[in-house]
Order: C-alpha cells, then structure tokens, then sequence
C-alpha cells in the first residue's frame, strides 16, 4: 500500500510530489469514478464535481456517484445533474481508478455505492480529515487543508491543468462550506491565496455566498423552532445541546441537508465551549454532529470513543438509539473531557 502524504504534515515540496503521483495515476487511466460521502456538503459535492471536471476536460470517462445524491441546496453548483446515486447506474461500474473524495472512512461512501462496483481498480483516497485511516491503495491526506477543494486546486495546480468555471465555482463552494466562510480557525493564509485566484478567475463571490446561505428551505426554520424548544444548556454553560426528533424530520419535511450548519446557532453563545446535534435518523440510529472551540475539548477524539471521527474541533458519529439514551451518554463523555482539560 503507498501511502502517500498520510496524516503528516508536508512540506511544500512533498505536496507538489505527492499529487503528481496522483496526478500521473489519473491520467493513466481512462475510466475514473469519483465518490464522496453520505448526506453530501458542499465540500463533498463541490470537490467531486471540480475533481471530475478536470478529468472530463482531460477526456477521461467520468462516473460521479453519491448514496445520497446532491441535495437540493446544492443544485445551483456547475455541473451537479452529473452526480449519479446508484440506482440511476445502468450497469455494474467498472473503472481503471475510483477517487473517493472528502470521506473520512471507506463506509462513508455508503454500501450502495460499494455494491454498484464491478471492478473500482485503484483507490485514490483524497481527504483532509485527521482522523482517516488510509483506506485507499493510493492516499493523500492533508490535515491541513480545510476543504478537500482546496486540495483539488492543489492537484489541478499541481499538474498544470487549466482551471475553468466550474472548477472555480465547486471550488470556492467547497471551502466556503467548510471554513463557514473563511471564518473557522482552519482558515489558513494560504486558504486566502487559493480564495484570491478563485476570486481573479472570476468567482461571483456573493451569488455562491446567496445560494449557499441566503436560499434556505422554510423546513429548516421549523426545524429550527422545535430545537430551539428543545435546546439545553449543562457544565456550567460550556455545553449546548440539542435533539431533533423523528417526529419533527417528518412533520415538517425536514431534508437531512437542511439542518446543514444549524448547530452554528448554539455553538455562538459566548460561555459554550462545545455544542453537539443529536438527530433521529430513519433507521433509528442517532446521528452526533458535535462542534469545539479549543483543541482541549477535542471533539474528533471523543466521536472516535464512539466509533466516528472527523477534526479537533468538527467531527460527527452515529450512535444507537433511543435518541435520549445516546445523548446522555455522549455527553457525559463530553463533561468527563472539558472537566479534565478545561479549568
Ligand atoms: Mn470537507
């Protein structure tokens, strides 16, 4: 296994070598496709469809494929009708090298995308979670990056392709999403050098910005409402929570995308240190969003004691029902961390 750039920290020059490699193996092959994780953001979405643009310029045969598809408020992006969910496969892919982009874990893909394989030749996982394990045959990892966009630039950089709109656009969407624009710590100088040739290639900054966060569904505000009712507060203020209920999803129509960010809301209250979303999902299964904002209160970690990952300060987990249950559990876990690390 060649695991190229795998959690470390890379110089420059490291960087620049590892994506040609990777670089080179995409051009080697002539049939790609191009995954990335469940319930899609727009870092997962808008990093793919960059990704496949390039090897569609390139005249590669490019399959994109998503378990959940693009959800609806992300179907403004430049070529998203291409993101295919499985059941849309006429037969079994059968391809030279697939990229699983953005996707902390192999299962993340979802299993129906794994079984509409025939043949997925070389693995290319692409990623900047710190706690991805290097599935792959083939991984770049860089913990650095904010967003998998922005390491698309760096391959398309790296490689000397050109970069048109619709790579500039899913670009932009990617790391906009996954910096909460250009506003999380992860946001790097270097993030703001991608973002300025971005923005010189043209980028209409606040039509992305209105079609990602001004073009919300009214579900999500009732969503809101009945969290907001449901919200509580523990140690000592320095952890919100909230539970969105089966019941809720469904009377409101609530899409999963539509919750998308809300955990902002009580993140932003000045004494919370962390905030975690519970939510009740279809097959009863409690999905845990949780957000840090210290690295002594390393959310990553914690969701890894329940079987998840993701980043110090963002990560996620699935956990067992009833909803009650799992939220107790998880933030006694919580509680235990903030009261050990954090006076
Ligand atoms: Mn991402």
């Amino acid at each position: 296994m060649n695991r190229i750039g795998l959690k470390k920290v890379m110089s420059g020059i490291d960087k620049q070598q590892s994506l040609r490699k990777v670089g080179e193996m995409l051009l080697a092959a002539d049939k790609i496709a191009v995954l990335s994780h469940m319930r899609p953001d727009g870092d997962a979405i808008g990093s793919a469809l960059a990704l496949a643009r390039a090897l569609l310029n390139l005249g590669k045969e490019v399959t994109v494929v998503n378990q959940d598809g693009v959800p609806s408020s992300l179907k403004f992006l430049p070529q998203s009708s291409m993101v295919m969910i499985p059941s849309d496969l006429n037969s079994p892919l059968c391809v030279d090298v697939t990229v699983a982009l953005d996707t902390a874990a192999e299962e993340r893909v979802g299993k129906s995308v794994w079984d509409a394989f025939e043949e997925r030749g070389t693995l290319v996982n692409i990623d900047h979670h710190i706690s991805n394990p290097g599935y792959g045959d083939v991984n770049y990892i860089d913990v650095e990056a904010p967003a998998t966009g922005e390491i698309v630039f760096d391959l398309i950089e790296a490689m000397g392709w050109k970069l048109d709109e619709v790579m500039r656009d899913n670009i932009w969407a990617g790391i906009s999403t996954d910096t909460g624009s250009f506003r999380f710590p992860n946001t790097t100088e270097y993030t703001f050098e991608v973002a300025s040739q971005l923005a010189r290639a043209g980028v209409d900054v606040g039509g992305i910005s209105q079609s990602l966060y001004e073009s919300y569904p009214l579900s999500r505000i009732y969503a809101l409402r009945e969290l907001l009712q449901e919200f509580e507060i523990g140690s000592e203020g320095r952890v919100a929570s909230w539970k969105l209920k089966r019941s809720v999803i469904e009377e409101f129509g609530v899409e999963p995308s539509d919750t998308e960010g809300l955990i902002d809301v009580i993140r932003s209250i000045d004494s919370v240190i962390v905030a975690v979303f519970f939510e009740e999902l279809e097959d009863g299964k409690i999905r845990v969003s949780a957000r840090s904002k210290t690295p002594e209160a390393d959310v990553g970690a914690i969701c890894g004691e329940f079987g998840g990952g993701g980043h110090q300060l963002a990560a996620g987990t699935r956990m067992s029902g009833p909803i009650e249950e799992a939220a107790l559990r998880f933030l006694k876990r919580v509680d235990e961390v903030i009261n050990g690390n954090i006076n």
